[in-house]
């Protein structure tokens, strides 16, 4: 990966840069650590530049704080956050040395930077046309917006995101990826689905490309509050910071429970978008661990999920005969093996299905009584997300073990309703057709 190079050659770049405007030497630079769901900030952008906000504060995070302190910004091609923090104490004499260190350090950055922007490039622009799977068309789809879901049909991730485009009722094609081959993902660095297309028009100049079923709903849901916006700026807001773990990549992309939008647009009090945001995390973070252990939970339960998995991935379809055995068979027992290390991983009761129950029945009380849905008389991101995770299991044994053994049933009715009649359809066409 190119990121974490250019990364610390900008880093030596801006430090003798701005070493030698400010002739100082002893500059400490510190990594931020940022944690911004928990500084519960906003972000406002001005072009490359993401301003912090933090909404109990009257004033810019980001703005100059003193002589001593670089303004906090996010700059495109970083991926960090960084507070330069200069020790004014020594002057230094060796000012021509810096000089030519410095004119080589740039040239090597300005060359590296140029190759490596051009790879990106290069790679990026190479994704060759693919037949969609499915086409899901809804008439009333005033967005504008075309788009192409990367999808396996069961995954969770994948079925939050779903959630989202079926409740506010964008039409999507899908292409259904093999979990094996991932050849439909070949032209993408990025490995993982879901991945969101979104096709040039006259805002976005080119596609955009976003990935993480968090970011992509945030996107989708900053649109929505904001249709002028363009999603190439909006994607901008939910930069990747990657790191190496082993042989794997990780990706954490910052800010994916936020939504950007003017203020002066958000109808939500500050607890309801908090509240909405610690349960669409906590579905991600702890519900979806429930799955595997509970739908792979014996070798018969994880050959039915599989199977009812070829079923409605339409792997049939989709796949060769081979692909497909191999996939039910292969996937089943590793995934039974899997279910056991991520019970263990994820300290669940030995009995999982507890662990599912609890978790769902959690849910409910959150929910509440009072309410039809977390969102009030309408679903919320957070319902959304909740209910996506679910039905990735819903053909599964272990979902029909939670609805006889939890309450979650009338609330997961009412949310595939919603769901299937595109209820937030009209918020959407409201929205985007002013
Ligand atoms: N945080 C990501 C997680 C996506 C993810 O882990 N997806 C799985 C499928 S459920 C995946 O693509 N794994 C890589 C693989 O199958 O090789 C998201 O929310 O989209």
């Amino acid at each position: 990966m190119a990121a974490p190079l250019l990364m610390s050659e900008k880093t030596l770049l801006l430090t003798v840069v701005n070493s030698i405007r400010r002739r100082h030497f002893s500059i400490n630079l510190v990594n931020y650590k940022l944690n911004i769901s928990r500084r519960q900030s906003r972000f406002i952008s001005t072009q490359n530049q993401l301003w912090v906000h933090r909404l109990n504060a009257s004033s810019f995070y980001g703005r100059s704080r003193s002589d001593h302190h670089d303004q906090l910004h996010y700059n495109q091609h970083d991926r960090h956050y960084h507070d330069y923090d200069y020790d004014h104490s020594e002057k230094s004499s060796k000012i021509g040395i810096v000089a030519v260190a410095a004119a080589t350090v740039t040239c090597f950055g300005l060359f590296k930077l140029f190759w490596d922007g051009f790879k990106i490039f290069a790679q990026e622009s190479e994704k060759p046309y693919c037949k969609p799977s499915r086409q899901v068309v809804i008439p009333t789809d005033t967005s504008g917006l075309k788009l192409t879901l990367y999808q396996y049909q069961t995954c969770p991730f994948c079925c939050k995101v779903r959630a989202a485009l079926d409740y506010f009722g964008f039409s999507y094609d899908v292409i259904e990826v093999n979990s094996v081959t991932k050849k439909q993902l070949k032209w993408s660095d990025y490995q993982k689905v879901p991945v969101l297309v979104v096709g040039a028009n006259a805002e976005n100049k080119q596609e955009v490309r976003l990935k993480d079923s968090s970011v992509i709903i945030s996107v989708l849901e900053s649109y929505r509050q904001d249709p002028k916006a363009s999603i190439t700026q909006l994607n901008s807001y939910y930069p990747c910071l990657t790191e190496k773990e082993g042989r794997k990549i990780k990706y954490n992309f910052l800010n994916k429970y936020f939504i950007m939008f003017p203020i002066t647009q958000d109808s939500k009090t500050q607890e309801e978008r908090i509240e909405e945001r610690q349960w669409r995390q906590w579905a991600d973070d702890h519900l979806v661990h429930m799955l595997s252990p509970n739908a792979y939970r014996t070798v018969g339960e994880a050959l039915q999920a599989f199977n009812y998995f070829s079923e409605v991935g339409e792997w049939e379809q989709n796949f060769t005969t081979l692909e497909r055995y191999v996939v039910i068979y292969v996937g089943a027992s590793v995934m039974y093996v899997m279910g056991k290390i991520l019970k263990q991983k994820y300290k669940l009761n030995d009995d999982v299905r507890i662990s599912l129950y609890e978790a769902c029945n959690e849910w409910v009380k959150a929910v509440g009584k009072s309410r039809l849905f977390m969102g009030g008389d309408k679903p919320n991101l957070a319902d959304l997300s909740v209910f996506g995770v679910l039905s990735s299991i819903e053909g599964c044994i272990a979902f029909q073990d939670v609805l006889q053994n939890t309450k979650i049933g009338p609330w997961y009715r009412r949310m595939k309703e919603a769901i299937q009649n595109h209820q937030g359809a009209k918020t959407l066409n409201r929205l985007t057709s002013n």
